[in-house]
């Protein structure tokens, strides 16, 4: 899943594509690196940001989704956002998914725009708001308590007519999590297959990385691509990430030691 992020403040500079035409640009390397998925989204969700307006997200991405539209969507559209509005537009203009950040704690009714849709939608952990959630997260055990969290939500998606099989689910690396939260969400991301859903992990340059190897989002690419890899081995589907050419090499090679692994390759092969 590529990022494009139509925003001024995201974390990783070299990902914040503020001018329309820049976010448009973005979205076709996006699609021409081999991406499968595109996750367009025009709010920053950073430790501390704070929130826009729908009117001011919509106006970021609507020349995005417009683009993906007219160029007949080569790769489904996701949309990341908590709002109504911006869902609802985004869905009418032709958008294929919905990631929420807030598993529906935001905005119950994404489920309903989903279900009426027929859309995907990713229900993703966060302990607290953006605004709060690094002020000292704590869990218990975090695998159980945020797989229960991620289970009630996936049971409320059901409630409000989602069907199971557009559901994915994320732990939500980074947003109300120190680094050892972190470390043990990818350590036992094979404890989240209990939910029966396909996980997306999104550990794209973020923070736990440049705590581990010292240096800001620009110098995290080698780190994000070992944590992606890690995931992937413990069961992760899908990928969000800012770097998809290098995503996809990597991805080439670890998909066929998986394959050898499985023996869907024969040893001669
Ligand atoms: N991470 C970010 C945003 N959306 N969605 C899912 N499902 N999983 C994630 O891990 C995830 C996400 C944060 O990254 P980014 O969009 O690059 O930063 P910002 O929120 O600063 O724009």
């Amino acid at each position: 899943m590529g990022v494009i992020n139509c925003t001024p403040d995201s974390f990783y500079p070299g990902g914040r594509h503020r001018e329309p035409e820049q976010a448009v640009r973005r979205y076709h390397e996006v699609v021409e690196e081999g991406a499968h998925l595109a996750d367009v989204g025009g709010e920053s969700t950073r430790p501390g940001s704070e929130p826009v307006t729908a009117e001011e997200e919509w106006a970021r991405i609507a020349p995005v989704v417009e683009a993906a539209r007219r160029a007949g969507h080569p790769v489904p559209l996701s949309v990341d956002t908590t709002k109504y509005d911006v869902a609802a537009r985004a869905l009418d203009a032709g958008a294929a998914m919905l990631n929420d950040v807030s598993a529906l704690r935001f905005e119950p009714r994404l489920a309903d725009l989903a279900a009426h849709h027929g859309a995907g939608l990713v229900l993703m952990h966060m302990q607290g708001t953006p605004a709060t959630m690094q002020r000292d997260p704590a869990y218990r055990d975090p695998v159980a308590e945020i797989r229960g969290e991620l289970a009630t939500a996936v049971s409320l998606a059901a409630a409000r007519g989602v069907a199971a099989e557009q559901i994915l689910v994320d732990p939500g690396i980074g947003f109300g999590k120190t680094l050892a939260h972190n470390l043990t969400l990818l350590a036992r991301l094979n404890e989240f297959a209990l939910l029966g859903r396909p996980i997306l992990i999104g550990c794209s340059r973020k923070g736990f990385l440049g705590a581990i190897l010292d240096g800001p989002p620009a110098e995290r690419l080698e780190g994000t691509l070992a944590a992606h890899a890690a995931a992937v081995c413990a069961g992760a589907s899908v990928v969000r990430v800012h770097d998809v050419r290098a995503h996809v090499r990597a991805m080439k090679v670890l998909d066929a030691v998986l394959a050898a692994r499985s023996g869907t390759v024969s040893r001669d092969a």
